[in-house]
């Protein structure tokens, strides 16, 4: 069983992507925010780009594959969580995903990410402002408010692990209100 904490997790992140709130994510929905997150910092080289698009299609891709897809193109909340907290159906997809996203955020390439890269990407995923800060600083930013890009894949690799609680991710569904 998911810890409490994960299953918050991969909650948050599926409701992010279904934007129009039907209770299903779709294509379109991971299209969106593809184009979203690219956007986002605009400093990033065409290759990082590409990359963050491929590994947007890879994520849906594994979702319909291992969902032994019966055609309806769409997917639930429980499909959703059956797959990504499933470390043997999604640790692949989701270290490319991670490297991706952290790539993105460093687009100078000197291995760091600063804390206004870090915001312009989250917030493109929808994520709130106070949630990201709130990360960041968990992370334990060194010299010029930066965090190191690995630090930052491996936190994303850890918000998926179906076994993991109280980790930095966790600032991620902490109530907005604070
Ligand atoms: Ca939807
Ligand atoms: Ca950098």
């Amino acid at each position: 069983m998911p810890t409490t904490e994960a299953t918050d997790r991969v909650q948050l992140v599926f409701s992010l992507f279904d934007a129009d709130g039907n209770g299903y994510i779709e294509p379109a929905d991971f299209d969106l925010m593809g184009r979203r997150v690219v956007a986002a910092v605009p400093a990033a080289g065409d290759a990082v780009k590409e990359r963050m698009l491929g590994a947007f299609r890879r994520y849906w891709d594994t979702l319909v594959t291992e969902l032994d897809a019966n055609g309806d193109g769409r997917v639930s909340f429980e499909e959703f969580t059956a797959i990504v907290l499933n470390p043997q159906r999604f640790d692949a997809t989701v270290e490319e995903f991670a490297q991706a996203l952290a790539a993105m955020g460093d687009p100078d390439g000197d291995g760091f990410v600063t804390r206004p890269d870090f915001r312009a990407l989250m917030e493109a995923i929808g994520f709130q402002r106070s949630n990201i800060e709130a990360l960041f600083d968990a992370f334990g930013p060194v010299d010029g408010d930066r965090v190191a890009a690995t630090v930052w894949a491996e936190g994303i690799e850890d918000y998926y692990r179906p076994e993991k609680a109280g980790i930095p991710g966790d600032h991620l569904t902490a109530d907005a209100a604070l």
